[in-house]
């Protein structure tokens, strides 16, 4: 009898100091719809990696590109349903619009991508959208400043006139007024449109020259530098209050930073885009006339008049919301730098 007690009282103190079984980590599914090569998803990958790291392990990102878990079209309402724990949403592609997004969506002169997706971010907290109240939003940033990729040279508006450009959300209109023939279509689907020539040309950020290959179809560029196109980051609600604190905070304390380092990345990325295309495919810089770059200017300070007027329909103070982002545009342009892009 008193071995058996012995024995039973040494695997109670065995399992006593034994160190706790390791708990599962917690996983969350993030949707992404862009193709896995595009910044948008390289933006994923890295906040994945940081919250694992800065949570040692406690949380594990499963990362879906490519629309794989769920689509441009319904990401949030994916996430809001629990389909997704995680979703970026493309803005130009979201159900419901609200000024704060769509203003990003207006040419307001960023040359630089760190710029943009500062702003956005300030602009964001200070008019935050109802459209949001049904899940939690982690982060938001930017993409570059729109620029013109064609395969015909275009060397003034003369040659936009009639031109099928693809482009997504206030791009589209952004085109018509500029003389062109707007195309909507998602970037997965751009690239056969490019080849089969249904369409002439892209609006978009200089970074898909090299991650979608259009450099191969587009030989001439116009630095433009129209409007950015804005995502948002968003979790599901339900999941969010079920984090602990510890993880919540790791998430908060990541937005900021996050929008910023993505934002430097597209920075980057465009620079070492538009060499590999000069070097891999000769692509042009075309350099329009002044004239021409004026009307440009004119003809879409339209679009940010008629922001305004949709804006106070909305019952938002546009007319303080312009002069804000042009204060943290300042702002955000002494603290990271006014990056101007050198073309060749
Ligand atoms: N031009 C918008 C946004 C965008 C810019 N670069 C990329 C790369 C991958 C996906 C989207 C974007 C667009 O065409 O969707």
């Amino acid at each position: 009898m008193r071995v058996v007690v012995r024995i039973v009282l040494g695997i109670m103190v065995c399992v006593a100091l034994s160190p706790p079984a390791l708990a599962e980590p917690l996983r969350l599914r993030y949707a992404n719809s862009p193709p896995a090569s595009t910044f948008p998803c390289i933006q994923m990958e890295r906040w994945a990696d940081e919250v694992e790291r800065r949570t040692k392990g406690a949380v594990e990102i499963e990362t879906y590109p490519g629309a794989t878990l769920a689509g441009a079209g319904d990401m949030q309402q994916a996430v809001a349903a629990g389909k997704a724990d995680i979703g970026c949403i493309s803005l130009p592609f979201a159900q419901q619009k609200t000024p704060v997004c769509t203003l990003f969506e207006e040419p307001l002169g960023f040359t630089s991508a760190t710029v943009a997706c500062a702003t956005f971010w300030d602009m964001f907290q200070r008019y935050a959208p109802p459209q949001f109240k049904s899940v939690k939003v982690l982060t938001v940033f930017t993409s570059g400043p729109s620029c013109l990729m064609s395969k015909v040279p275009v060397r003034g508006l003369g040659d936009f006139e009639g031109l099928e450009v693809r482009a997504i959300g206030n791009g589209l209109d952004i085109i018509r007024r500029l003389g062109g023939v707007p195309v909507s279509l998602p970037m997965s689907m751009t690239g056969d449109a490019l080849h089969k020539g249904t369409v002439k040309g892209v609006l978009s950020s200089l970074d898909v020259l090299m991650d979608m290959n259009f450099a191969e179809y587009c030989r001439y560029q116009v630095a433009l530098n129209l409007h950015v196109y804005p995502f948002v980051v968003v979790i599901n609600r339900a999941v969010w209050e079920g984090l602990p604190k510890a993880v919540q905070q790791v998430m908060e304390d990541l937005s900021r930073e996050h929008a910023v380092w993505t934002g430097q990345y597209v920075d980057a990325h465009t620079r070492k885009a538009v060499s590999w295309a000069v070097k891999r495919h000769n692509v042009q810089f075309l350099l329009w006339p002044e004239a021409d770059l004026r009307d440009t200017r004119v003809n879409l300070d339209v679009g940010v008049t008629r922001w305004m007027s949709r804006a106070r329909d909305a019952g938002y103070p546009a007319s303080q919301m312009v002069r804000d982002v042009v204060r943290f545009k300042a702002q955000n342009r002494k603290r990271y730098g006014a990056y101007i892009p050198s073309f060749p």
